[in-house]
């Protein structure tokens, strides 16, 4: 297996199992060699605390990125998450084009909303830049409601094919190539992700056993990329990423009773040997 060079660019959120904390353990996890470029510095995230502290990193960008020109440094993948302003938005697609391989793989997972709601802090100038940051990844790996905001559609809970076909047709029609989205679920008890690559369109469905958890987006995006620039296809790593999800989700409700609920991520630790057992 070639040994990869990946560049993750999120924030870091110090305490709260997200964005860098879960991706570089899950990327090295896959065998990948990983280079961060921290979007902001948060005390947790953003869901669940308050008081939180936030760093912008944004100034900083354009300067870590030209020394890595001068030192020649370019990545085989280049995977975003959570960005720490608008601004942001527009050196990520510097970056893509002056520090990406020629062969690199671009993921973009839109990290701004859940449950039909943005995060805190983010506006509608964010999605519209977000929008334009879509027609520069390979894949971009959404959930529903972040396919919601880009494509200018209403949220639902329940919907129907057409409904998600409406959602992957507008995402496409932003110039995504390839997308992966998740959350999708048809019946109760089931849920699943939908791999559009190169016009097809393939479902994966698997149980559902969660109403959300936090950090779960940012595990399976993390699982997906990692799974890709390993050399895994795209239906293969999208299935991989939800399995791990699963197993994560599982390990977070079995906990013992005297210890505390653990609401504000998952246990992706614990589980982690099933994934690089998945990738094998
Ligand atoms: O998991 C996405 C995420 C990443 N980073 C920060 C967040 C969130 C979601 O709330 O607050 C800071």
């Amino acid at each position: 297996m070639p040994y990869k060079r990946i560049l993750t660019i999120q924030d870091i959120s110090c305490v709260g199992q997200c964005s860098l904390t879960v991706a570089l353990p899950i990327l090295s996890a896959c065998g990948l060699e990983t280079a961060v470029l921290p979007s902001a510095v948060l005390s947790t995230h953003t869901a669940g605390f308050s008081g939180y502290t936030f760093r912008d990193l944004t100034e900083d960008m354009p300067k870590i990125k030209e020394h890595w020109i001068k030192e020649n440094l370019k990545f085989d993948g280049i995977y975003t998450g959570y960005l720490g302003s608008t601004k942001q938005i527009e050196y990520v697609s510097d970056i893509f084009k002056e520090t990406g391989k020629n062969e690199c793989i671009k993921i973009v997972d839109p990290a701004m909303a859940d449950n039909g709601k943005l995060y805190p802090g983010f506006d509608n100038d964010f999605v519209v830049a977000m929008k334009g940051l879509c027609a520069e990844a390979d894949y971009l790996v959404p959930n529903i409601s972040e396919a919601c905001f880009l494509t200018d559609t209403e949220y639902k809970t329940e919907y129907d094919k057409a409904y998600i076909d409406e959602l992957l047709s507008k995402l496409t029609g932003l110039g995504a190539k390839n997308i992966i989205l998740t959350g999708v679920s048809y019946i109760e008890g089931k849920t699943g992700v939908v791999v559009f690559e190169n016009g097809n369109y393939l479902y994966y469905e698997h149980e559902k056993i969660s109403n959300g958890c936090h950090g779960t987006g940012d595990i399976y995006a993390s699982a997906f990329t990692g799974a890709l620039v390993r050399g895994k296809d795209a239906y293969t790593s999208a299935k991989i990423a939800a399995d791990y999800v699963l197993e994560c989700i599982k390990e977070t409700q079995s906990k013992d009773e005297n210890e505390e609920p653990h609401w504000y991520g998952a246990k992706f630790e614990p589980v982690l040997y099933k994934l690089i057992q998945a990738l094998n």
